[in-house]
């Protein structure tokens, strides 16, 4: 049979794709139950092998979980999981977790650990913590951890304890796209996927960097109706390979695409001219300083042909508005990621893709969903909170500039813990919680991260591994794993309102917590138990339900429970069914649609495409602009990275199945640059600039420009902890400079390097 790229994703689907999709394999599917004795059961939960967090099954015979596959009843995710989902056990039960507290006995970093009870632990962080704030304030220490289900426990004694200085993984992921959102849109949006005509994709790499119901969506598109998808990307990643156009744009030069294609939709009249009359502010500025960025304006800087930016621009404004442009997931290829990211925005926003199937929309949760169905449809849950916090005066690390004020509440600028601890900008940082994060080996340069935590005064993290940061801490916590932990109630509401739950898989191993008992547990320690009102995690579940023990005991049974029909509030054919399913339903329009309920929470009440705000915060960027960014030295190469389909950033490297699967990271190098250095597939090399050095070896590939090499990143972990990782291919973030960039504050995963072949 020949295989041609369309069959080819249809297998995918079908789970054949290699690694890629773990459904349950079809020889095990036809053992059937007969083979298994003993107890067995099924429970519903959440995977955390990453923060997407999709809806899982876990079959657990006698005691102990075999399987993990997706949960069929949450259709969006396919009922599936990915490589990594499906390797969930595989981190459960590996013996080099950490299941007893841990205690630091030599230098830091140096690898000498003693295990301790949890009642010492606590009473140690205790300790140093309240000495610190009693010295020094509250301010001196800094609370880190990437967001997530229990995240709001962390961040709950951060603020009873009364830092300001709280930080996610924000500035080194998702924060130019949310920071951008908002200074537009009012507010994050989503993307429908899977009913789109047509995607442009600047490098969105979604069948790498798996976000399993976007990952479905867009298979869906392509494979089932026919979309169109246009990759811009510098490398031949798997998204580029399954699109139908790829080009090998130069790195850190999207944005001359994103605003020439708006050029062509406004200069050919292509754009939705009654959805800007209706909705957008600031049209005119933004006409006029797109009038400059022609097509072949863009093609001198990017590479890519002016005649091919007409072309897709013409099909992509004929396939709107159920058509959209990617706005992507890690926003770290330049220091304007803020004006790639709005200029993003606007090619959606010309085309009134709004709220249309197909294109981009709001997250509809209990309130609205309502709200607009006139009935209480779905249960809203309660939030607990807590009377008579501290009140917080100090300022944060980070905000000592206007122009990042719409960040903090996205994540803060994580890398501002370096200036503070080592140059006290804007003033002294002498302690450090951590908690699920590992900014040694994910932020960026290494030997910065390095001198702050040799330099603080005390460091705690919370990890289920020894991680590379971990292992310079003065005390490790360590948290039980997701498949040992019961949470609240989650919403993962999308067109219409969803909850989940994760649950308890299997029995506690060894002595470990859940992070939200570990955190009340110190905070009673800390004398803020006040703070931590509630008894335990079912006291909090049931607060949340309002006491209806029958609905916890649903989304518990069921693990996923959905609301209603689809709300987009500008598709009439969603709306014909969701009128007819809700008969109190507001009326619609005369149009047939909510458009005239649609409103946007930016100071104007509309999109704006150009914005006084943005421009009082930062002057000059209150209309989107082309600003030159200069990544690296003449002599040097790009070097950027990437997401594997078998590993999580940094933090599955040590996890037996999936490092069985990959364990290196290879550096990608175009045939003619390896040809001029004398390299060949397997030499080993050396990959260097200003920031650091790094060896690995070699993988000659034409899937790369000549300009440009790659690695994926999370591999070359530098601590011996983390056995099956340590020492094995390049550590990405001891390449990467320290940078803040302007208004979003990210850090850059892009820099200038030499290869030498060693
Ligand atoms: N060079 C370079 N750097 C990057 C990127 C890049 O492409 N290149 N990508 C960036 C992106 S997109 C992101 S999101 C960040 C992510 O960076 P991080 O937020 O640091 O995330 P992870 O690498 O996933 O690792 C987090 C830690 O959580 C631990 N962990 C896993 N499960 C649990 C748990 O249940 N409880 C606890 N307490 N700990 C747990 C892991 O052992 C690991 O040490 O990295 C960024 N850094
Ligand atoms: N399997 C797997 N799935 C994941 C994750 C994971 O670690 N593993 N992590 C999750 C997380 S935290 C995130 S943020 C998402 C990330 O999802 P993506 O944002 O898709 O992540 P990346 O693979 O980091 O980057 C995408 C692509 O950008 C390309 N690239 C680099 N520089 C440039 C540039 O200047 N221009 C263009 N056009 N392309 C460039 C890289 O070659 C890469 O293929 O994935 C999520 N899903
Ligand atoms: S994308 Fe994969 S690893 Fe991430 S939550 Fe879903 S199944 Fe788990
Ligand atoms: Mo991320």
């Amino acid at each position: 049979m020949k295989l041609d790229r369309r069959t080819f994703i249809k297998g995918a689907s079908a789970g054949t794709a290699g690694c890629v999709f773990a459904t349950l394999p079809g020889s095990i599917a036809a053992l059937g139950n007969s083979l298994i004795k003993g107890s067995e059961q099924s429970v519903a939960s959440i995977c955390e092998m990453c923060s997407t967090r999709c809806p899982i099954t876990a079959r657990v015979v006698n005691g102990k979980n075999v399987s993990i596959i997706g949960n069929p009843k949450a259709k969006a995710f396919g009922g599936a999981v990915c490589a990594r989902g499906g390797a969930g056990h595989s981190q459960l039960y590996d013996n080099q977790r950490i299941v007893k507290p841990l205690k630091r006995v030599g230098e830091r970093g140096e690898g000498k650990w003693a295990e301790i009870e949890w009642d010492e632990a606590y009473s140690i962080v205790a300790e140093n913590l309240n000495r610190l704030k009693k010295q020094y304030g509250p301010e001196s220490v800094a609370f880190s951890s990437k967001s997530g289900s229990l995240s709001s426990h962390f961040f709950h004694l951060s603020k009873a304890y009364g830092t300001p200085n709280t930080f996610t993984h924000a500035s080194t992921c998702p924060a130019a796209y949310i920071v951008a959102a908002k200074a537009m849109l009012g507010g994050r949006v989503r993307r429908d996927l899977s009913h789109s005509k047509y995607v442009i994709n600047f490098g969105h790499n979604l069948y790498e960097g798996i976000n399993m119901a976007e990952t479905r969506g867009m298979m869906e598109a392509q494979m089932d109706k026919g979309a169109k998808l246009v990759v811009f990307e510098p490398r031949f990643s798997i998204v580029a390979d399954k699109a139908d156009e790829w080009y090998a744009i130069k790195p850190g030069t999207d944005i001359t695409v994103a605003l020439a294609i708006c050029h062509v939709l406004i200069e050919d009249n292509l754009y939705d001219k009654a959805f800007v009359a209706q909705y957008v502010e600031g049209f005119d500025e933004f006409a006029n300083e797109v009038k400059a960025y022609t097509p072949e304006w863009a093609e001198a800087i990017c590479d890519v042909p002016a005649e091919d930016i007409r072309r897709i621009s013409h099909e992509y404004a004929a396939a709107a508005p159920h058509a959209l442009v990617d706005f992507g997931h890690r926003a770290t290829f330049t220091t304007e990621e803020f004006e790639l990211r709005r200029a993003i925005y606007a090619a959606n926003i010309l085309m009134g893709n709004i709220e249309r199937k197909g294109g981009l929309f709001f997250a509809k949760k209990a309130g609205a969903y309502n709200k607009f169905a006139g009935d209480k449809v779905a249960p809203t849950l309660q939030k607990p909170g807590v009377k008579n916090m501290p009140k917080i005066d100090a300022k944060r690390i980070d905000m000592v500039d206007e122009q990042y004020s719409m960040l903090w509440s996205s994540g803060g600028i994580y890398q501002t813990i370096l200036d503070a601890t080592l140059d006290a900008h804007p003033y002294q940082l002498r302690g450090w919680v951590m908690n699920r994060t590992n900014p040694m080996q994910t932020m960026t340069d290494r030997a910065r991260i390095e001198q702050t935590m040799k330099k603080l005064d005390f460091i705690v993290s919370c990890d289920i591994y020894i991680s590379e940061s971990a292992a310079y801490a003065d005390i490790i916590l360590p948290e039980s794993t997701y498949l040992e932990r019961d949470e609240e109630v989650s919403d993962k509401s999308g067109k219409n309102p969803a909850y989940y739950i994760r649950q308890r898989v299997v029995e506690t191993i060894g002595d470990t917590k859940p992070s939200w008992l570990i955190w009340k547990e110190l905070a009673d320690q800390m004398e803020l138990g006040e703070y931590f009102p509630w008894e335990n995690m079912q006291t909090l579940q049931l607060f949340q339900v309002n006491k209806d023990l029958d609905l916890l005991n649903k989304i518990k049974r069921e693990g996923w429970v959905s609301y209603g029909t689809p709300l987009m509030l500008r598709e009439p054919s969603v709306l014909n069914t969701f009128v007819s399913e809700h008969p109190n339903a507001k009326p619609l329009d005369d149009d047939g649609t909510y458009a005239s309920q649609l409103s946007f929470k930016t100071p104007s009440g509309k999109i704006e495409l150009s914005s006084p705000k943005v421009e009082q915060m930062s002057a000059g960027r209150g209309v989107i602009k082309y600003r030159e960014v200069k990544m690296k030295k003449a002599d040097e190469l790009f070097f950027i990275q990437g997401k594997v389909a078998v590993h999580t950033n940094a933090g599955t490297q040590n996890v037996p199945m999936l490092a069985n699967l990959m364990s290196d990271n290879a550096v990608w190098i175009h045939p003619v640059t390896a040809g001029a250095l004398n390299i060949a597939t397997g030499d080993k090399i050396r990959i260097f600039n200003d920031t650091g050095s790094e060896e690995g070896h070699a993988l000659v590939t034409p899937g790369i420009r000549p300009d440009t090499v790659f690695a994926y990143m999370g591999c070359g972990s530098k601590n011996k902890e983390l056995a099956r990782a340590s020492g094995k291919g390049v550590h990405c973030g001891n390449l990467l400079p320290h940078v803040i960039s302007p208004v979003t504050g990210m850090n850059l995963h892009t820099a200038g390097v030499k290869i030498a072949k060693l």
